[in-house]
């Protein structure tokens, strides 16, 4: 495997890669409306009442037992936390509206996990680290910055709806932003690391926005 093969994921679904990309270089979707969170659905976004599944074609199977979450970089205290670590911090429920970039977002939803806050707490980042990048098991990466990561609405979830997250929506583990496009959201969460500089993620280096505020209709960059 060469270098460039390592820096993606493999096996992803190449065609819907482009089209997406392609959609990013066209401004589609784009409504050149901008909105407040109190206007509840974002402009360009349509409501849907199921839960559709969003990803690059690739859902790891990353059973309890072999799950491991890195925190790592600019912070005092690195952990690698298995699942029984995990699940013995605090857990809490967040209530939230999600918004995809694809123009779907579905109301009310419950999630259980451990919140974000509760994360810095424990591993304790140093103050030059402004930014975090985020690694799925299946590859995939995202990045925000640290003020927009460290919100107390975020949570890392392993349920949704009172029930173990299903493997096809992100399950053991996935990160729930919900301020920002869903993209920003990393499903299989494996890894989160804190840095002095912003590291774009496979969906910000092919043309989607670096922030992705939906009310501010940030799909692309
Ligand atoms: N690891 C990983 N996380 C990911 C993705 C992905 O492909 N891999 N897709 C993102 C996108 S584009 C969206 S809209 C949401 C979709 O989450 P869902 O499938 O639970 O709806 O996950 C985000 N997180
Ligand atoms: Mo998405």
């Amino acid at each position: 495997m060469d270098q460039d093969e390592k820096a993606e994921p493999s096996g992803i679904r190449q065609k819907l890669v482009e089209t997406k990309q392609a959609w990013a270089r066209a401004g589609r979707l784009l409504t050149g409306q901008h909105a407040t969170p109190e206007q509840r659905l974002p402009p360009g976004q349509r409501l849907v009442k199921d839960y559709p599944v969003l990803d690059l074609g690739i859902q790891p199977n990353v059973p309890e037992g072999s799950f491991r979450l890195t925190l790592d970089g600019l912070v005092e205290n690195p952990v690698m936390l298995d699942w029984a670590a995990f699940t013995a911090l605090p857990q809490e429920e967040r209530f939230n509206d999600i918004h995809c970039v694809t123009q779907w977002s579905r109301y009310d939803n419950t999630w259980q996990g451990v919140a974000v806050t509760t994360l810095l707490e424990l591993v304790k980042p140093r103050p030059e680290a402004k930014f975090v990048s985020f690694e799925g098991y299946d590859g995939y990466t995202t990045n925000l910055t640290m003020d927009d990561f460290a919100r107390p609405e975020n949570l890392l979830a392993h349920s949704w709806e009172g029930e173990r997250l299903e493997r096809q929506h992100g399950g053991p583990l996935r990160v729930v932003v919900p301020h920002l496009y869903f993209w920003k959201s990393t499903k299989w969460v494996k890894r989160i690391t804190f840095l002095a500089q912003n590291r774009p993620g496979f969906w910000e280096v092919r043309g989607y926005h670096d922030r992705g505020d939906p009310w501010l209709e940030e799909r692309y960059g």
